[in-house]
């Protein structure tokens, strides 16, 4: 059995725990929020069978896709105190942020 920890947008994220639903993945949906933007996505953590891994990632990669999202670096002020303007930056986002960890022992009681 694997652990499936799947980054996604937020925008990706309905869809994509209907794709699972359809295809009978039982899914775990936790609001998250990225340490860089500093802004909301989602993470879907996912208990599967080894034989089922490569459906969940084919799932996974169809649903997620990658935007460019801008944010504004935080203003920068000198020693005398004046400020100066920064420009907003440009990053890509995405699809999807995923690791597949090999789980030990899986429990439902
Ligand atoms: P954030 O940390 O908010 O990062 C959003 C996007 O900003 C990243 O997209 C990447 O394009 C950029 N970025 C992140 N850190 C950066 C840095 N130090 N310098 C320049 N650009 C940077 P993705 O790579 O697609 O990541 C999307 C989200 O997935 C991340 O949101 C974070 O929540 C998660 N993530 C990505 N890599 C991770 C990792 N190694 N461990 C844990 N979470 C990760």
């Amino acid at each position: 059995m694997k652990l499936i920890v799947a980054i996604v947008q937020d925008k990706d994220a309905n869809t994509l725990s209907s794709e699972f639903v359809k295809a009978n993945v039982r899914a775990t949906k936790l609001s998250t929020t990225g340490g860089f933007l500093k802004s909301g996505n989602t993470t879907f953590i996912i208990g599967i069978d080894d034989e089922r891994v490569e459906d969940v990632l084919k799932i996974i990669r169809e649903t997620s896709h990658a935007r460019d999202q801008f944010m504004a670096p935080p203003v920068n002020v000198d020693v005398t105190g004046d400020s100066s303007m920064s420009y907003p930056i440009e990053v890509q986002v995405g699809g999807a942020t995923v690791f597949v960890v090999p789980v030990e022992q899986f429990h439902r009681f």
